[in-house]
């Protein structure tokens, strides 16, 4: 009896979180938070998360857009407020729609926060406590969605609505493997930075292909740009950077050094070329 009315205590914010477009529903007003269907500028984080079961131990989240690459953290509760996180994934820049964060299962709360945190520091490591910050909102705030979790299997006597629920989130599960098993293998493409020069400096994919190019800052710290993928990543001398984006587009894309590295570092550069 306890539990249901403590539940139903906190259905208002859930009912917001449920309705779409969320930018930390708690702290904005009711009018103020738009519709799903409203365009979002890629400057404007968006982030949506609804109540669900947790099942194979991973989070459905329906939509991140994002003008960068950006984590997207599974924080359990402390309190009223988001704790560690149990988990979280890398997505690209732009619009994502409908994917699964792993989470530590174990540790996850009967109600949990997915924030969007930046991608810092080392450029596709989790760094947090440290580099990788949250994200903040127009408002200066974190975005942030708080979303309850169903009980799963769903118990005798739940309300339809939840389990309504768990049988669309099951569905969306498949959807995700299915896509997963149907998308191909990313095209792995090992590089070095070093002064002067990519090797390769031409890199060829196809269309459509999940590019990840792994370079290794040989001698000095370098960086890569390649502005029409939103690529943009620190390559930390000694180390090995991993850069994902999809090759989405046809034609030559300039990528360059975009860290002072000596002399000619302005002749750093080289080409992705995408292919029909
Ligand atoms: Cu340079």
């Amino acid at each position: 009896m306890r539990l249901r009315l403590w539940l139903t205590g906190i259905g208002g914010i859930l009912i917001m979180a449920g309705a779409g477009c969320v930018k930390s529903p708690a702290l904005t007003p009711a009018g103020g938070v738009p519709p799903a269907s409203a365009p979002q500028p890629l400057s404007q984080p968006v982030l949506e998360v609804k109540d669900q079961a947790v099942i194979n131990d991973q989070v459905v989240v329906e939509r991140v857009v994002s003008a960068a690459s950006v984590w997207v953290a599974i924080h359990r509760m402390a309190g009223n407020q988001a704790g560690e996180a149990v988990g979280q994934l890398l997505v690209s820049a732009g619009e994502t729609k409908t994917f699964a964060v792993p989470v530590q299962k174990s540790k996850i709360t009967d109600e949990l926060t997915a924030m969007l945190h930046t991608d810092r520091g080392v450029v596709g490591t989790w760094e947090f406590p440290g580099a990788d910050a949250p994200v903040a909102g127009p408002d200066g705030k974190p975005v942030m969605v708080k979303f309850r979790i169903i009980k799963s299997p769903v118990p005798a006597g739940a309300s339809s609505r939840d389990q309504a629920r768990q049988v669309k989130l099951e569905a969306k599960l498949d959807a995700i493997a299915e896509a997963a098993t149907a998308s191909p293998a990313p095209v792995v493409i090992m590089m070095e930075a070093k002064q002067w020069e990519f090797v390769p400096a031409i890199v060829r994919v196809k269309k459509g292909a999940r590019v990840q190019l792994k370079i290794k800052s040989v001698d000095v710290n370098h960086g890569l740009g390649l502005p029409e993928f939103n690529v943009r990543a620190q390559l930390a001398v000694g180390k090995t950077t991993t850069v994902s984006f999809t090759a989405d587009q046809t034609g030559s894309f300039p990528f360059f050094c975009t860290v002072y590295c000596g002399e000619k570092h302005g002749e750093m550069r080289g080409m992705l070329i995408v292919e029909e």
